[in-house]
C-alpha cells in the first residue's frame, strides 16, 4: 500500500499523512503530519549546550538543561495532534491556507515531564494569566515574525506537557527535537516546537501568530475579533474505504477514527445512505483521554451502485458533530459530516446510483 506523506509545500515542509497511516490507533513518527511556519532548525542542536529559559512574571528566573528535565519525574500521555486547518481543502466554499484534506492530524504517545512542574520551579507570579512559547526555529519570509504563542495560565498547569519522547523515540527533529510543549487535547498552534523560551505573561502574547492568524472569524471582520483556536472539536475521518473507491459486493468493513479534543468520544454512527439512516459503528482499540478512538462498521453490502458515507461522532456529554462546518476566512475547525462524506462505487463502476 502507498504510504507517502503528500507534501503541499517543501519550504516550509507542510506535508499530511497518507490515509492509510490513520488506521492504525498510534501515527508512526516516519507518516506523522508535518507543519511548519519556518525553517526545521540543523539537526546540530547539542544538548549539553541546550537551555529552556523562563521568565516573565516569575519570582526566580531560571535555565534548565536538557539533563534536569530528563531527572524529572515522568509523564507519558497519548495525545491526538491536528492542525488548526486540518480539512480545509474539502470545505464548500474556498478558505486560504494549506489544502488538507483529512491527513492533517495524527495521535501519538508521547513522554515528557508535566509543564506545572517546571513553572512551580520559577515560581509564577500572582498576575500570572498566559504562558508564551518560543522556539528555535527561524522565521522564513521578509517579514521575519517568529512563531511564538501563548496559551491560558489555568491550562498550562492543568494539562499540557513538555515532551522530549515520540512513540519511544526521541522527539524526531522534524516534530520539535529535543524539546515542544503539548496543550493536550488542543489543536497544533497552541503546542510549539524546538523550544527555548517560556515566558510568563499578565495576559496573551501580542503578535501575529497570536493576532492575524489561529483565529476564527468571517470576511470584513478585524482577525483579532475573531476567538483563538483552542480544543479539537469533534469530529470523525473515515479512512477505509478510500475516496471514490471502487469494491466488489459483499462485506466492506468501513474504518475511521473520531476525536474530540478535551471532551472525548462516546459514539460514532455510520450512514451509507447519504445520511438518511444511520447505524451505530463500534469502537476498536485503546481507549484514553485526549487520544481518539478507532472505530468499525461492517456493511455488508449486495447491490451494485453509488454510495455515500458518512460518519457522526458524538462527545462524551452527549453532543453531536454538525452536519455542514462553520465556515470562516482561515478555514479552520471543518468538522463537518457532510464535508467529510466520501462516495464509493460498489461493483463495476457505471452501475447508477441506488438511491
Ligand atoms: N516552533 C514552531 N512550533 C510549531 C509550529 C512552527 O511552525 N514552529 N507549527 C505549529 C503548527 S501550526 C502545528 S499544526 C504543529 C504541527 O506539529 P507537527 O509538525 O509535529 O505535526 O506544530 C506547531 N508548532
Ligand atoms: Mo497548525
Amino acid at each position: 500500500m502507498e504510504k507517502k506523506m503528500r507534501i503541499m509545500t517543501e519550504r516550509p515542509l507542510n506535508a499530511e499523512t497518507p490515509i492509510p497511516s490513520l488506521r492504525s490507533w498510534i501515527t508512526a513518527n516516519a507518516v506523522f503530519f508535518d507543519r511548519n511556519q519556518s525553517e526545521i532548525p540543523s539537526d546540530k542542536i547539542s544538548l549539553e549546550e541546550w537551555r529552556l529559559g523562563i521568565d516573565g512574571e516569575v519570582e526566580q528566573p531560571i535555565e534548565i538543561t536538557f539533563d534536569q528535565i530528563l531527572r524529572m519525574p515522568k509523564a507519558i500521555v497519548s495525545n491526538t495532534l491536528e492542525c488548526s486547518g486540518n480539512g480545509r481543502s474539502l470545505l464548500a466554499e474556498k478558505a486560504s491556507g494549506n489544502p488538507w484534506t483529512i491527513g492533517g492530524v495524527g495521535n501519538a504517545v508521547f513522554g515528557g515531564v508535566w509543564l506545572k512542574d517546571i513553572l512551580d520551579m520559577a515560581q509564577p507570579g500572582r498576575k500570572t494569566k498566559h504562558v508564551a512559547f518560543e522556539g528555535l526555529d527561524k522565521p522564513l519570509g521578509s517579514a521575519g515574525v517568529k512563531f511564538i504563542r501563548s496559551i491560558p495560565f489555568e491550562k498550562a498547569m492543568s494539562s499540557s506537557l513538555l515532551v522530549y519522547e515520540m512513540n519511544g523515540e526521541p522527539l524526531p527533529l522534524k516534530h520539535g527535537y529535543p524539546l515542544r510543549a503539548l496543550a493536550l487535547g488542543w489543536t497544533g498552534a497552541n503546542c510549539v516546537k524546538w523550544l527555548q523560551r517560556i515566558t510568563l505573561l499578565d495576559r496573551p502574547y501580542e503578535g501575529f501568530f497570536m493576532d492575524k492568524v489561529y483565529r476564527v472569524y468571517q470576511k470584513g471582520d478585524a482577525p483579532e475579533s475573531g476567538n483563538v483556536v483552542t480544543a479539537l472539536k469533534l469530529k470523525s475521518i473515515i479512512t477505509q474505504p478510500l475516496p471514490d473507491e471502487t469494491l466488489p459486493a459483499g462485506p466492506v468493513t468501513i474504518l475511521g477514527a473520531a476525536y474530540g479534543g478535551e471532551d472525548g468520544i462516546g459514539a460514532v454512527d455510520v450512514s451509507v445512505d447519504g445520511g438518511r439512516n444511520w447505524k451505530p459503528a463500534e469502537f476498536i482499540g485503546p481507549h484514553e483521554p485526549f487520544a481518539w478512538r478507532q472505530w468499525q462498521f461492517v456493511w455488508h453490502v449486495v447491490k451494485e451502485g453509488a454510495y455515500r458515507i458518512m460518519a457522526r461522532a458524538t462527545d462524551g456529554k452527549g453532543r453531536q458533530q454538525p452536519m455542514n462546518a462553520f465556515w470562516n476566512v482561515l478555514g479552520y475547525g471543518n468538522n463537518g459530516v457532510q464535508e467529510h462524506a466520501i462516495n464509493v462505487q460498489i461493483g463495476s463502476s457505471g452501475a447508477s446510483a441506488a438511491f
